[in-house]
């Protein structure tokens, strides 16, 4: 496969020559250890002076595939798969985080990836201040002398605001930090981070990488390669490895990434038009709507406004409770990213850790609803959403 390959062909194919057997997809290699041929070779795979597999917390041919597959789509030089998404969030700040050293993030970012900078780095002396990055000046104003790391994601849950990430990037550079984006939104095929500017992009490849509902994971891409040996090094030390069956589940997932991502972004857009135009409706968070605040901006980084909305009722918690209760077709549960279309209440279940007064500025409201759009018939989805707020 030709390196300038594009997103579908990469998808498909990359990292995923047939191996010695001529298996047309990659086998998963469920083995916990690999023989080596004499003790030279052995002496130098521990050395670095030889490439070959030693042992699967290491790496392994059906992770390498994967890893190599996510570094291709997102313009990276390495990739290092990981247990969870945040078994990745965990690799990248023990990798660039210490006692004494501050990083900013993300307000509205997932919320353990909050509590794991705030709570537990905390205890070994770690400094965090989450703001709303797709405010610069706020960013500016955050960074210390010992910022070296801004962790971005973008767009950002569940009120979908997007972080400029080439001016980001630019702050972060000037002040000798790095930045990392959770790319978990948006995908590979809709934005790539590294082109932006950003030093590392992560992914629960639980969402829509993998796209099917069946498996939890995570990857980190850098494009420095003695970074991305640093990540692999954290992510051994810490044992947060993903499992080779996983792995294989997710290459399969990321074959149909395009052609998922764009039915369900096209049955998004709509749908978020028929709640803007909905008499109970207050208010639709999307980045393909004209009325959302970076619309201009999500069109200059993204090639598309993605599959997850939010939308506010104007009833707010009963409301909400009567239209997650009435809803048939959209499955109440909390994720996203799949090929089935998943309803869930913010404020009440992904965002709930967060001090009520954070989770208002964050503007989770008791009515917010999150809507992660799959890949049905558009008009059952309309159908369901509008006998759902019939019941409102
Ligand atoms: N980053 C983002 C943006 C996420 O949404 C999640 C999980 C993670 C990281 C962590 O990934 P995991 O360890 O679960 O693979 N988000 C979830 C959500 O919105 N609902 O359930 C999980």
């Amino acid at each position: 496969m030709a390196q300038q390959s594009g997103p579908y062909t990469k998808m498909v194919h990359a990292g995923q020559e047939p191996d010695w057997t001529g298996a047309v997809t990659v086998p998963i290699y469920q083995t916990s250890t690999f023989a080596f041929p004499n003790a030279e070779i052995g002496a130098a795979r521990f050395a670095g002076q030889d490439q070959g597999f030693i042992y699967t917390r290491l790496n392994n041919p059906t992770l390498q595939a994967l890893e190599e597959c996510v570094a291709a789509l997102e313009h990276g030089s390495c990739a290092v798969a990981t247990a969870s998404g945040m078994g990745a969030v965990s690799t990248v700040y023990l990798t660039l985080l210490g006692q004494g050293l501050h990083m900013v993030g993300t307000a509205s970012c997932y919320g353990p990836s909050r509590v794991l900078a705030e709570k537990y780095l905390a205890r070994f002396g770690v400094e965090a201040s989450f703001v709303d990055t797709s405010d610069l000046d706020q960013v500016a104003r955050a960074l210390r002398p010992n910022t070296r790391l801004i962790y971005v994601e973008s767009p950002s849950n569940p009120a979908m605001t997007v972080t400029d990430l080439a001016a980001v990037a630019d702050l972060a550079h000037h002040h000798g930090a790095l930045l990392a984006v959770d790319n978990t939104f948006a995908s590979p095929y809709l934005q790539q981070p590294l082109n932006l500017g950003a030093d590392l992009s992560l992914h629960s490849v639980s969402k829509f990488l993998n796209g099917h509902a069946d498996v939890i994971g995570g990857i980190v891409i850098t494009r420095d390669p003695a970074l991305g040996v640093q990540i692999r090094s954290t992510m051994a030390m810490l044992g947060c490895n993903m499992d080779p069956h996983q792995a294989f589940l997710v290459l399969r997932g990321i074959k149909t990434l395009g052609l998922r991502v764009e039915r369900a972004q096209a049955n998004a857009m709509a749908i978020a038009q028929f709640l803007e135009n909905h008499p109970k409706v207050a208010r639709v968070f999307y980045v393909g709507l004209p009325s959302h605040p970076q619309y201009q901006l999500a069109k200059k980084q993204m090639a598309g406004p993605g599959c997850v909305l939010s939308f506010e009722l104007k009833g707010g918690l009963e409301a909400a409770r009567k239209l997650l209760n009435s809803v048939r077709l959209a499955t109440l549960v909390v994720s996203l990213g799949g090929v089935e279309t998943l309803i869930e209440h913010p404020a009440t279940m992904t965002h709930a850790s967060l001090p009520r007064e954070e989770r208002l500025a964050a503007g989770i409201t008791d009515g917010l609803i999150r809507l992660a759009v799959g890949i049905e018939d558009l008009e059952d989805l309309l159908a369901d959403l509008d006998q759902a707020l019939a019941h409102v």
